[in-house]
């Protein structure tokens, strides 16, 4: 396309939750030309973090697929028309169903979905229609307890406060480092420059991680916490607050004396034992929490996704509550955004349901199941069993546990569909590849995230560069493949199709914009796509976040019960974990993630993958000299399921005994060289994290504080021994 040199125009960023407003200058040829932050944005103000120049990158990335491809007999992939392809995919879905039961088809929607208006307004009805019963996504090795717990004591899996860190005078975070992730099921750009303005306002900022992350750097105080052991110290925290007489829960809390009952065995003293945080601390904390004038904790990937999630994220909101800071300015607030999916029903509420998975009987919740049982479903012969997998925007193989061995279940399946722009770990493995057009070219509003921002906006961004002329958006796939499907069903069970399939279709050819322009339109305030262009690229300000308990809670009788029955009944066994036994020679595993990668992709950018590698082990040095590895050795780690060989990098900012490795790399796995150009293949994490080891209570995966142990590897044999050098004997 053509456009006028220096053409500035506006979209939105969705490479992470902080959904920053960019200004992009577009070269004379139509290409990107700069990039920087919308100043007149009300929510981001500005700002723009190193991801957002990936995204010409992106668009103009050789190895980002634009036509669908097909495996031929020649057991290669090939360029076919999407006619071809999208009939293919129906054909090998439908026909597995067909043999097998409608459960025999798998899906997997990733993260990115919750990132495209297209696919939050298609997605959910595609799979809908393709009628299965085994769906899993990227919830449930990420944020799965805060939605139990969010239910639990709200009545809806998204009534998810957030730190109003605008106005807080403390904010406390626990397992999680905005710094370089800018902020998770918080949607906070400028996290660096709001953490200033707390500063300059005399207010604090706490860090609870076992590694001096960039945000602990930046912290008024950061404690070393061992990974998995937070619960003991966030519930010492509830019991101090209650043992204080200070508490102040609003008149709508009840089950505060079931919680005091219950909390009482978590002391300090046991805090520190099992954590390491030193009781003065943990004690310090709950004063400061009782006598700041505002507080936000928020606890995040640390806290989730390890062995006590579900009690983690409850004592979090449990402080909040019972320090009077949930629902106040400063505090730990509910968002109100212009498209209310949780007020007006179009999000499920979530919960239980009677349905497990077939084999180990993980829980399903919100209607979908743990996808850290993928790989036994689709390798356990019997009824139920998976034979067929469709993927959406995802990489399992890659970020789920035990990634190597679901990387060979899926080897084996009969049919793999992935619709994605990119040849992963995971969709290399397709029959059919069904490529979608690129974040720069389509229209966006996030459905999702403005329900988690700091401050209330509604920002409408049409698409900035038209779409690939052959190409086609998510949703134009969802809709082709949905029709196909049901034309390739209907051969098998003629006449069975049902009302609902036919919403579906109707659903399904109504374009992403068409769909969100009916919800403003019915929003009661008067909006419409048309007027929030007219309100400018930076969208509609609906200022700071307000109080909104308790009408905005979705509990039977609007209150907020503390006494949840699955956390309660669960203290006792974490209490017992407190005397687990702990082999002298392991290492705890935890997860990090750098500013410059962004989960399992975006490594083919040249611009962010530069400079030094990042996928290092990261150890502390101590704990290198007594197994005798010296930094920057190639190292052996092993856990209960695999070993990964990788470089090792000598750090002070680990707590002892604990190793830190990102997650998102292992770019080539056995001897399959990928299109993509990664410098740094690195190793995947999720060749060690265990998926027979589940969160108890929510099934999700327990990613941090994995047990491994550490060997030097040593140089082969026949190497040629080189020239004896005299060395220093070790100090
Ligand atoms: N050990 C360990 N494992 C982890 C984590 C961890 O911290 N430690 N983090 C977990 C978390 S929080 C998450 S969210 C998951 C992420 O895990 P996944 O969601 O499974 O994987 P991603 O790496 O996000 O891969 C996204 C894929 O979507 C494709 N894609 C990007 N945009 C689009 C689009 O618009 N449409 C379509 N159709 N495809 C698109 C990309 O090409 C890429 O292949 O990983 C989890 N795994
Ligand atoms: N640049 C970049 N930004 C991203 C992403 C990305 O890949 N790259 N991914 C996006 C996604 S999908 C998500 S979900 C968010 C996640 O955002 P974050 O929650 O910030 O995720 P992590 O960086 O994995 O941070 C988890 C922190 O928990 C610490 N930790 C590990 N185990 C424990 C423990 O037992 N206790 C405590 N207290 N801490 C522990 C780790 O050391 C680490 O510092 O980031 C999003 N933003
Ligand atoms: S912080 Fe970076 S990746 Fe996230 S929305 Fe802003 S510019 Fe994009
Ligand atoms: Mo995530």
């Amino acid at each position: 396309m053509s456009a006028p040199a220096g053409r500035v125009r506006h979209t939105s960023c969705t490479l992470c939750e902080a959904m920053c407003g960019l200004e992009v200058t577009l070269a004379a040829d139509g290409t990107v030309g700069s990039i920087r932050g919308h100043d007149g944005d009300p929510l981001s103000r500005g700002h723009l973090c190193p991801k957002a120049f990936a995204l010409p990158e992106l668009q103009d990335d050789p190895d980002r697929l634009r036509r669908p491809l097909v495996r031929g007999a020649d057991g290669e992939l090939h360029e076919t028309s999407w006619d071809a392809a999208i009939t293919k995919a129906a054909e090998l879905l439908g026909d597995v169903q067909a043999e097998h039961g409608d459960d025999a088809l798998a899906i997997y929607l990733g993260n990115p979905n919750v990132h495209s208006l297209g696919a939050l307004t298609h997605h959910p009805t595609l799979v809908r229609l393709l009628r299965t019963r085994n769906r899993y996504s990227a919830t449930s090795v990420d944020q799965l307890p805060h939605h139990v717990v969010a239910w639990a004591l709200y009545g809806h899996q998204f009534l998810l406060p957030v730190p109003d860190i605008d106005r807080t005078d403390l904010l406390v975070l626990v397992g999680h480092n905005p710094m370089a992730s800018n902020g998770s099921l918080w949607t906070v750009p400028d996290f660096p420059q709001r953490r200033r303005e707390l500063a300059s306002r005399g207010g604090r900022l706490v860090v609870l991680d076992p590694r001096r992350t960039e945000t602990a750097r930046i912290a008024d105080e950061h404690h070393f916490v061992r990974p998995g052991s937070d619960a003991f110290v966030l519930l010492a925290l509830v019991r101090e607050v209650l043992a204080s007489g200070r508490a102040r829960p609003a008149a709508w809390v009840d089950g505060v004396e079931s919680v005091r009952a219950a909390v009482e065995p978590f002391t300090p003293e046991l805090a520190e034992t099992v954590s390491g945080m030193p009781a003065g601390a943990v004690r310090g904390l709950a004063v400061a929490l009782l006598d700041a004038p505002s507080a936000a904790v928020h606890g995040r990937m640390g806290v989730s996704t390890q062995g006590a999630g579900v009690v983690c994220q409850w004592a979090v909101h449990v402080l909040n509550i019972l320090t009077g800071n949930l629902d106040r300015p400063g505090g730990a607030m509910f968002a109100t955004p212009a498209v209310d999916l949780v007020g007006r029903g179009l999000l499920g509420p979530g919960g239980f349901s009677r349905r497990r998975t077939r084999v180990r009987g993980l829980p399903g919740f919100g209607g979908e199941l743990p996808v850290s049982a993928l790989a036994e479903e689709i390798t356990t012969p019997g009824k139920g069993q998976v034979h067929a997998l469709l993927t959406i925007a995802g990489n399992p193989v890659s970020s789920t546990p035990g990634g190597q061995h679901l990387d060979a279940a899926i080897a084996a399946l009969d049919a793999v569909v992935c619709i994605d722009y990119y040849l992963n770990e995971t969709t290399r493995h397709a029959d059919v590849v069904l490529p979608p057009s690129g974040p720069l070219e389509r229209d966006h509003y996030d459905l999702v995230f403005h329900l988690l921002a700091v401050r209330d906006t509604a920002r409408f961004s049409p698409a900035l560069l038209p779409k690939d002329p052959g190409g086609r958006h998510d949703w134009e796939i969802a809709r082709d493949l949905g029709a196909a499907y049901l034309a390739v069903r209907s051969r098998s069970l003629f006449g069975r199709w049902s009302r609902s399939a036919l919403e579906a279709t109707a659903r399904l050819r109504t374009s992403p914009t068409r769909q969100l322009d009916l919800l403003l339109r019915t929003s009661g305030a008067g909006l419409s796509v048309r007027k929030l262009k007219q309100a400018g690229p930076g969208g509609l300000d609906l200022g700071p976040l307000r109080p909104r308990l308790p009408e905005r809670l979705a509990t039977r009788d609007r209150r907020v019960d503390l006494a949840v029955p699955l956390v309660l009944d669960d203290l006792p066994r974490v209490l017992a974990s407190a005397e687990r036994e702990r082999d002298a020679d392991e290492l705890l595993l935890v997860g990090r993630r750098h500013q410059r990668d962004n989960n399992s992709w975006l490594h083919n950018s040249a611009l962010l993958t530069k400079g030094r590698a990042r996928h290092a082990l990261l150890a502390h040095p101590d704990d290198l000299a007594v197994r005798g590895i010296t930094d920057g050795a190639t190292v052996r780690v092993r856990s209960a399921v695999g070993a990964v060989e990788v470089e090792v990098a000598a750090s002070e900012d680990l707590m002892r005994g604990v190793v830190s490795l990102p997650h998102g790399y292992g770019h080539r796995r056995d001897g399959v060289r990928l299109r993509r150009a990664t410098a740094v293949p690195g190793v995947s994490m999720n060749d060690l994290t265990d998926p027979s080891v589940t969160e108890p209570l929510s099934g999700n995966a327990v990613l941090n504080g994995v047990p491994v142990t550490l060997e030097p590897v040593l140089e082969p044999v026949h190497e040629p021994v080189p020239e004896a050098t005299p060395t220093a004997p070790p100090a």
